[in-house]
């Protein structure tokens, strides 16, 4: 079959580290490995960065299935968009929906009747068990984990979702398909990035955090040779996206003796990673440091303080967060990171965060207003209290009820918070210094990134997307 394979084109991201951010689809990858592997015919396309309209791709291509990946919640209006031009350019084209938002959430696309099959579980055998039915004229509802529409604008369920994948049969990401993206790929100075994942899911329960909910608390692994073979393929800048790195010690010790003996190194390597498994795996930091030049660790610190992890069910206390920032600078790891404001903050919490920033030197973090993400259990949980609904306000920037300080005053802290940061250009970073990091080619697009990334620190950018009307609760 001929597939179509599309990233949305999401709005402009304009707050928190999204301009700085910007990365291959790699769930589309590995789910275009895994149909060419079935004989079938695939093209991804980037929407983000694509220049031919939807219609004129559909029409040049002419595919029998195309399959949108719904990563985020932010991308629900660009995917419904898409789904439109694709209908109205070729009604009989059979248009599918997945990715982790609306499998986690998909009454996102109710209503949305041209949908013909919202995906649940991993593309790679979702796609290809879709293209077998549709290719031998099978009934859908024999297929496992597919939302299918009804008559009424809703959709039901074909049953439970099946066995997640094993993931040495997984095939590796089908990069070629991409390539022609890849000089917009950028993650802070670092252009073009490749990402790559060895880990998928993630065992703790953290209460902001949509992962461990949508694989069920699931941890897999990807073989070692085979993520050798993919680090070898990416090119010098690497962004690892698994979500607990260095989860598993064995693993992760047989994962960097295959890597350094493949003698493959990078210029930067960026690994998100648990302060608690950073301060108790300083021997296998030793092991890992040499595989690039940069090498940074982004960690989810979240609060400087007891009370504020407990309260997110982060299940880790300060003491590891400043022994993990100790063992990172001692093997030489650039520390960055990330906190979590909450609307309920006092003043003093915001005095409390500086003082802990200011302490221990963490200038490399970004931060991010507690957002229910819908799918979680928290989200069910504050539903009923929440006062929107427009899925572009949950980028983790905007607030979705009334905080405890005034408004005005919520966002001139917060603002100050960022302004504590190397991103402020007028203040702990200079604009310049950045320049001598970024290769001459890409010195226009790095000043045109820092300029956008300066409304973070403008109180007046957030209130005027602020929509809370002044009298609700
Ligand atoms: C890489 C990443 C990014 C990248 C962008 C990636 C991209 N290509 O667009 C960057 C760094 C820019 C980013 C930014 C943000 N991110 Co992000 N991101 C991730 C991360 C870490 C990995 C995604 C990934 O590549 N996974 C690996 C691939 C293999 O998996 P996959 O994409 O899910 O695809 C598989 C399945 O979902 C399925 N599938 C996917 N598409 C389709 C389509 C069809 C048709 C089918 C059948 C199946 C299918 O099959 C694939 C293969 O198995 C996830 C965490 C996670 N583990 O998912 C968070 C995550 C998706 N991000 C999240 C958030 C909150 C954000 C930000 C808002 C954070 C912020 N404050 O800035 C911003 C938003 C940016 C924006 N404006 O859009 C949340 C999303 C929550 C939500 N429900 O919306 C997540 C889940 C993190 C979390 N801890 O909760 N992100």
């Amino acid at each position: 079959m001929r597939v179509l394979l599309v990233k949305p084109r999401h709005l402009a991201a304009h707050f928190g580290l999204a301009p700085f951010f910007s990365t291959e689809p790699l769930g589309l990858e590995y789910i275009s490995a895994a149909l060419c592997a079935h004989g079938h015919q695939v093209r991804i396309v980037d929407m983000c960065f694509e220049r031919r309209s939807m219609a004129r791709i559909v029409r040049r291509f002419r595919p029998e299935l195309v399959g949108i990946s719904c990563l985020h919640i932010l991308d629900v209006a660009a995917t419904l968009r898409h789904v439109e031009d694709i209908k109205r350019t070729d009604a009989s084209v059979f248009v599918a929906v997945g990715g982790h938002s609306v499998a986690s959430f998909p009454e996102a696309l109710e209503g949305a009747h041209r949908i013909d099959a919202i995906c649940m579980g991993e593309g790679e055998s979702g796609m290809v068990a879709l293209c077998d039915a549709l290719q031998n004229r099978r009934p859908l509802d024999e297929l496992p984990s597919l939302l299918l529409p009804t008559d009424d604008g809703r959709f039901v369920s074909t049953g439970e979702a099946r066995e997640w994948l094993e993931m040495n049969h997984v095939h590796p990401p089908d990069r070629a398909a991409v390539e022609a993206y890849r000089k917009h790929y950028v993650c802070l100075n670092y252009m073009p990035v490749w990402t790559m994942e060895t880990t998928r899911g993630c065992r703790h329960r953290c209460k902001f955090c949509s992962v461990w909910q949508f694989y069920k608390g699931s941890c897999r692994y990807h073989s070692a040779q085979n993520v050798s073979a993919d680090f070898q393929r990416t090119g010098k800048n690497v962004f690892v996206i698994d979500d607990l790195f260095w989860a598993n010690p064995e693993r992760s010790e047989e994962l960097v003796r295959e890597l350094l003996a493949s003698g493959e190194r990078k210029n930067w390597i960026l690994a998100q990673s648990r302060v608690d498994l950073v301060a108790r795996s300083a021997d296998l930091l030793r092991l890992w440091r040499p595989l690039a030049k940069n090498f940074d660790i982004f960690f989810g610190f979240e609060s400087p303080t007891r009370k504020g992890l407990d309260s997110l069910h982060k299940g880790s206390d300060v003491a590891k967060t400043l022994e993990a920032v100790r063992v990172a600078r001692e093997y030489g790891f650039g520390v960055t990171g990330n906190f979590i404001v909450d609307p309920d903050f006092s003043e003093e919490n915001f005095f409390e965060l500086w003082e802990f920033i200011e302490a221990h030197q963490l200038f490399r973090v970004g931060f991010t207003i507690l957002t229910p993400l819908p799918g979680t259990e928290y989200f069910e949980q504050v539903r009923k209290h929440l006062k929107v609904m427009d899925w572009s306000q949950y980028d983790l920037h905007h607030l979705l009820w009334k905080p405890r300080l005034p408004v005005e005053r919520f966002f001139e802290l917060y603002c100050e918070t960022w302004r504590r940061t190397v991103l402020n250009a007028a203040g702990r970073k200079k604009w310049w210094q950045w320049l001598p990091q970024v290769d001459l080619r890409h010195i226009g697009q790095m000043a045109r990134i820092l300029i956008r990334s300066q409304q973070l620190m403008n109180p007046r950018a957030y209130l005027a997307e602020y929509s809370i009307p002044a009298d609700a609760e």
